[in-house]
């Protein structure tokens, strides 16, 4: 996989490549990196890289010569309509994009390169995403200031799906995860701070231990999370013990309700 930035700040994301499992990838020759500065492509000589919107309104916008000129640099065409989405992908981090789920990081980690558009101001000039952009992708519903935070978010998530970068072990365990939150963990010591590791999981009871998780999973899914259980339920997810513990602990729920 490549990786190249657009930003007007690249040291934001130089940094992230400099330290982290993606470092190692990088040595390793299973990801390239490359940053591009947008103000190194502003055609006058103080670099103006942004200016107000037509019609009014508030802020600044990105202007579309600067950003034109650095995506060409970056090896970005126009659109043509006949693109191979598989091969190269041309990303803006935008609040106004759809949203970013595992499910769009397995896409995009199956692409050999991610050209990734970060904003700053109110956002970009129209023209540039009418003519270059693929996808506008927002990682959820808050306010950042830029997006170079959501870039370094869409790059952590789709490196680790690369093959060789983490083991096929840990990502196995996570298609297991199937639509609940994990059950909580504990390891050394077994009282820490007067708090006792929960009996059962010092039983050895293998089959204790593993519906006792099932049902912390359950609990917990339930509380903080119950559009999971929704859809989960939803899209099959879930065998007949797990949507029993669920159909019980909604039972307990209704019963201590009120
Ligand atoms: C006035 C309306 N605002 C849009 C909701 C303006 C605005 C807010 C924040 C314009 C740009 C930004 C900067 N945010 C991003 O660049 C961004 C982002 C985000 O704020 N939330 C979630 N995902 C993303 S991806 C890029």
């Amino acid at each position: 996989m490549k990786y190249t930035v657009l930003s007007l700040f690249p040291e934001i994301t130089d940094a992230y490549f400099a330290n982290s499992i993606i470092a190692r990838a990088i040595s390793r020759g299973i990801v390239e990196y490359r940053a591009i500065n947008i103000r190194d492509y502003a055609p006058d000589r103080h670099k103006t890289c942004d200016d107000a919107p037509y019609g009014g309104g508030p802020g600044m916008l990105m202007l579309a010569e600067p950003l034109g000129r650095a995506l060409e640099a970056a090896g970005a065409l126009p659109k043509t309509g006949a693109q191979d989405r598989l091969s190269r992908r041309l990303i803006y981090l935008s609040p106004s994009g759809r949203p970013f789920t595992q499910e769009l990081a397995r896409e995009l980690a199956a692409c050999e390169e991610l050209i990734l558009l970060c904003g700053r101001y109110e956002g970009i000039d129209q023209r540039i995403i009418d003519r270059y952009v693929d996808d506008e992708i927002s990682i959820g519903d808050y306010v950042l200031s830029s997006g170079e935070a959501a870039a370094l978010v869409l790059i952590d998530a789709t490196c680790r799906l690369i093959d060789q970068v983490i083991t096929a072990e840990s990502l196995e365990e996570e298609s297991f995860a199937g639509g609940l939150l994990e059950y909580p963990q504990y390891t050394r010591p077994e009282v820490y701070a007067t708090l006792e590791v929960p009996r059962v999981l010092l039983s050895g009871h293998h089959e204790n231990i593993r519906r006792w998780r099932l049902e912390k999973r359950v609990r917990k899914t339930l509380a903080v999370r119950p559009d999971l259980i929704r859809r989960g339920k939803a899209a099959g997810l879930f065998d007949t013990e797990t949507i029993t513990v669920i159909e019980e602990l909604e039972k307990d729920e209704r019963d201590t309700g009120d």
